[in-house]
């Protein structure tokens, strides 16, 4: 026996030394477990036995722990957080949520990719959804809209055609995460309705900075309703209080190999230091009057209503403040549905989201496995509730008494729950006359021309940005004849645009397609659709990497990161190694980063803090050069050292670097940091 014990692994032993008021590790029964190295066997070297439950139950558990991920959006990241209505809106929806300034309702939010598996990198080009819960006094309320205000399809029907071609080909499970490949531009190419959503996809939308500098939108035209029963129309808008913000293309395919968590340790990061990401929710309110009188069908969720036309109201705002005690519990669990709406809200009948109605609580049960899914704590609701139904896999709240159906005679508390006919949920009575029919209404025909209003509503910069977002998807395409279609479809929105993309293919223009439509080119173009029109008003969240070495000023490094976070901004110290970097008073400070783990593209805005030898030391080194040349070639503001001079023409910038490099020996770092704010010097990159 004395042999046997002393062979236990040193985790056993660690284990056993940690205290009194540590827990004692139990089987799911709760029987104590004695030993959790070593399966019972017959003697040291024989058989394991059957009879060793711990271990059967051990591994029975972890054998069963993956379910099926989500067949679309399957990489996610949720926070929780609170909903406050400032301006009460009783007029326009009897909603509990906004029927008092002030009121607080709970919240949890789910931000995702779309087409990328589980597993993959964060900065795909790509939709990200923008799925808010709000636990309301009178039931959960779902939005589970996007960061991007139109779809690609008009018809639900078309929603798996859409998602296979965009996913990885069937035969050889490649590309993942991305739209660059035969599949997805062959489907599209065959879609005019989705040259809209196309524009806003090959945008730097698609490759937003993070969750929490991007624009959440419900897509649907969904309606209001007053306690009168008078209906209005809305679209719902999240305005990010940080202002929106994007990477470049260049720096996303770098940030996915340095950090392919970027988004998510982004939204972690800034919760868990007290920087809670905020959201204004905004509605565009309006009656069958301007419908009838858009140039668009409202129910067309292809199209949006421009902000020009139809201004946002803020009613409230979205404070992001708590991460989940548990992903998997909370963030994969969550059960959003577009059908979890509250008295006071309704549906209209768009097609996308009367599809999406139907869709979202059967995969919830292929995913969660029960239909006891609304059991599990995040998406239970906060309210009481009462019902009848019962049973099935898993069920937790079971309930008591005698009656399980009504109307029953048993009356009192005995008879459980009964009716509202006053307050309880009531749909529009709508009339919808019309023979049943498999059709598209015509004023769904105009594919072109907000494809068009899109594109030259963006400054040069940006439009610039979508050509190379076409040619780089569009030369991953093998087959010729697919690129072409798609030109042919360019033509239709913008000449500039189709002319750029071809040269950037080397091929020859075909002609346009056919509208089924003609395109309206007098669409005015709408400022609000365009990120660098609506600058941030301050730095306030972003990162600011400070590259340093042994000799660094010491002064220095304390003002900038002083200022630094005086402006809201997190200093981040990248040293040639993570242990002591020693400055130049003789103090010592700890790097938070290794050069080539923290490279640049992770950063908001540089910063290069050395001496003499440490630009000779840092020029020698290829990690760091890149640092440089990358922080300059993608457009960001500098701040250096008179002697990091060296290191910079070392990493090949001009002698004369011009606009957005300041040396710290002629401005403070707190100008240099107001002038960041502005956060790219564009006409920089190539
Ligand atoms: Fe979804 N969508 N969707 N979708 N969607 C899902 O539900 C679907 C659409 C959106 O963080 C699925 O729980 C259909 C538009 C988000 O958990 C599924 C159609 C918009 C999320 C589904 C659409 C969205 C989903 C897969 C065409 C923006 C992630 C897993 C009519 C307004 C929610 C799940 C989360 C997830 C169906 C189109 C947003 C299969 C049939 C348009 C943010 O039910």
């Amino acid at each position: 026996m004395a042999r046997e014990t002393s062979r236990r692994g040193s985790a056993g032993e660690l284990h056993q030394t940690s205290g009194n008021d540590v827990p004692r590790l139990t089987t799911q029964q709760g029987t104590p477990v004695s030993d959790d190295q070593n399966t019972l066997r017959q003697g040291p070297r024989g058989p394991a036995l059957m009879e060793d439950f711990h271990f059967r139950e051990k591994l029975f558990h972890f054998e069963h722990e993956r379910i099926p991920e989500r067949v679309v959006h399957a990489r996610g990241y949720g926070a929780h957080g609170y909903f406050e209505t400032y301006d009460p809106i009783p007029e326009l929806t009897r909603a509990d949520l906004f029927q008092r300034k002030g009121e607080k309702t709970p919240a949890f939010v789910r931000f995702s990719t779309v087409a990328g598996n589980k597993g993959s990198a964060d900065l795909a080009r790509d939709v990200r959804g923008f799925a808010v819960r709000l636990y309301t006094k009178e039931g959960n309320w779902d939005i589970v809209g996007n960061n991007i205000p139109v779809f690609f399809i008009q018809d639900a029907i078309k929603f798996p055609d859409l998602i296979h071609a965009a996913k990885q080909a069937p035969d050889r499970a490649f590309p993942q995460a991305q739209t660059a490949h035969d599949n997805f531009w062959d489907f599209i190419s065959l879609m005019p309705e989705a040259m809209n959503m196309v524009m806003w996809t090959m945008s730097d939308r698609a490759i937003p900075r993070s969750f929490r500098f991007m624009e959440g939108f419900g897509v649907h035209t969904f309606r209001m309703v007053n306690a009168e029963g008078k209906s209005h129309f809305v679209k719902f808008h999240w305005k990010p209080k940080q202002g929106v913000q994007s990477v470049t293309w260049p720096e996303a395919l770098r940030i996915n190999g340095a950090d392919p968590d970027f988004h998510r340790r982004d939204l972690w990061d800034a919760i868990q230091s007290g920087d809670y990401p905020e959201w204004e929710l905004g509605l565009q309110v309006f009656d069958d009057d301007f419908a009838d009188s858009f140039d668009f069908d409202v129910l067309d969720a292809t199209k949006l209503i421009p902000e020009e036309l139809v201004p946002v109201r803020k009613v409230g705002r979205l404070v992001l403040d708590r991460m989940v005690d548990n992903f998997f519990a909370e963030t994969e669990q969550v059960a959003f549905q577009t059908g979890n709406i509250v008295p006071g809200i309704d549906f209209t009948n768009d097609p996308l989201l009367q599809g999406r109605n139907f869709s979202y609580l059967d995969t919830q049960l292929k995913r969660l496995g029960s239909p006891n899914f609304a059991h599990l704590p995040i998406n239970a609701p906060k309210c009481p509730f009462h019902h009848f139904q019962q049973d099935g896999h898993m069920a937790m709240h079971n309930p008591t008494g005698r009656a399980n159906y009504e109307p029953n005679s048993w009356g009192g508390a005995e008879g459980g729950p009964r009716e509202s006919p006053e307050d309880g949920f009531q749909s529009l009575p709508e009339e919808n006359p019309g023979p049943k029919v498999r059709a598209r209404s015509e004023t769904f025909a105009d594919h072109y021309s907000q494809a068009r209003q899109f594109y030259i509503s963006q400054t040069e910069v940006e439009q610039r940005h979508i050509v190379d977002a076409l040619v780089f998807e569009l030369s991953k395409v093998e087959t010729p004849a697919i690129r072409t279609r798609m030109l042919s479809h360019l033509l239709n929105i913008h000449t500039d645009l189709a002319e750029a993309t071809a040269e950037g293919l080397g091929m020859e223009l075909p002609e346009p397609a056919e509208p089924a439509l003609p395109v309206n080119e007098s669409l005015p173009a709408s400022p609000a659709l365009s990120i660098l029109k609506n600058a941030p008003e301050s730095l306030a969240g972003r990162k600011l990497g400070i590259l340093i070495s042994d000799g660094a000023d010491a002064e220095a490094l304390a003002s900038l990161t002083e200022a630094a976070k005086e402006a809201g901004v997190t200093p981040v110290l990248v040293g040639p190694r993570v242990g002591s970097v020693t400055l130049s008073d003789g103090s010592t400070t700890e790097a938070d980063e290794k050069i080539d783990g923290g490279p640049s593209v992770l950063f908001d805005v540089a910063a290069i803090l050395v001496d003499g030898d440490g630009a000779k030391a840092l020029g020698a080194m290829h990690a760091a050069r890149t640092w440089v040349a990358d922080a300059w070639a993608h457009g960001k503001f500098i701040a250096h050292s008179t002697d990091a001079e060296a290191l910079m023409t070392r990493a090949g910038m001009p002698e004369d670097p011009g606009e957005g490099v300041m040396c710290l020996d002629h401005t403070s770092a707190a100008d240099f940091l107001i002038a960041a704010t502005a956060l790219r010097i564009w006409d920089r990159a190539p």
